[in-house]
């Protein structure tokens, strides 16, 4: 069953999988550089549990001594939240030669994908992709995760994209690439921390099983890539949109002063927010985290229907 050498599935992931039962895939990346410790590992748990609740195995993954993990254990968990940015931020270029080396990843977006998809997941539940970056023009700066959706077949349950981003030339790059946008219960983009982001989706779809049916016909016609589902942050947990935008702002004046670049942009800008913000934007991402948990399990329940 597992034909690579370097994968790790865990027991009960692999019984989950070769059942055809429901399970969802979430990254290491957030954990390590998207949250602060300790709220990045209570938040990795509990996001766990929500999977389970809603019927279906979660699988994190994540790159250990060079193996490529899908499914860790808490303490496994633990450790990627403990070490944080200190971890290799491990995306497409970095795989092999991690593996070879037999170094730790923690994996975004990307690697998390693959990963996935190696091991027969079809669901991933993240709080934000990464896109084309602000002032991309010039810097060329665009995620590998925009690439890795128009070429992996993996549904990724996402909160929009933040502002740290262009969300114009993201959902244009997506588009060219063929990948699928769509909004869970709206027809607005949503921006991760407010729920509205002034841009259009390709699709509304109002239930679980409608995403579950759109995502077979993909997969039964081998269209390959996967398929983006941005689901709004709960109204309740959303931020003012002027004191976010403030916030982005700032952080993007100071990385570009810093002169951060590549990989680094985004974890830098994720902990300036953060910092800009206090605990509420750390308390919103984690709210919209859980409510991305929620929906892939219930999507991945009713595509083991079909
Ligand atoms: N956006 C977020 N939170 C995150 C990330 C992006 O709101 O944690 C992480 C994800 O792992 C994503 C990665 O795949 O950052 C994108 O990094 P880059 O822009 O360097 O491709
Ligand atoms: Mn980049």
């Amino acid at each position: 069953m597992n034909m690579n050498k370097y994968l790790d599935v865990n027991p009960e992931v692999a019984q989950a999988i070769a059942q055809g039962k429901p399970v969802v895939a979430l990254e290491s990346t957030i954990i390590s550089h998207g949250m602060p410790y300790p709220q990045n590992v209570e938040t990795a748990l509990n996001v766990e549990r929500i999977i389970r609740e809603n019927g279906a195995v979660p699988a994190t993954i994540a790159i250990i001594g060079g193996r490529l993990k899908a499914g860790l254990t808490p303490e496994e968990i633990e450790y990627f939240g403990k070490k944080g940015r200190a971890i290799h931020k491990a995306s497409r270029r970095d795989l092999a030669v991690l593996c070879a080396k037999g170094e730790d990843g923690a994996t975004t977006v990307t690697t998390t994908m693959m990963i996935a998809n190696m091991a027969g997941i079809r669901f991933f539940a993240t709080g934000g992709i990464g896109g084309v970056h602000r002032g991309a023009e010039t810097t060329m700066d665009i995620s590998a995760d925009l690439e890795e959706l128009a070429r992996t077949p993996v549904m990724v349950v996402c909160a929009g994209a933040k502002s740290i981003l262009d969300l114009g030339l993201t959902l244009e790059y997506l588009e060219t690439k063929g990948v699928p946008v769509l909004g869970y219960q709206t027809e607005e983009l949503p921006a991760f921390y407010t729920r509205k982001s002034g841009f259009g989706v390709d699709y509304r779809m109002d239930s679980p099983a409608e995403l579950a049916a759109a995502f077979k016909a993909q997969n039964d016609m081998a269209l390959g890539g996967g398929m983006l589902v941005t689901n709004p942050i709960p109204e309740e947990y959303s931020m003012p949109k002027d004191i976010i935008d403030a916030a982005i702002d700032r952080a993007i004046a100071e990385c570009n002063e810093k002169g951060i670049k590549g990989k680094e942009t985004t974890p830098f800008l994720l902990a300036r927010v953060a910092e800009l913000t206090g605990g509420d934007s750390l308390a919103s991402n984690i709210r919209l985290v859980y409510n991305n948990a929620k929906l892939t399990a219930q999507t991945a329940v009713e595509y083991c229907k079909l």
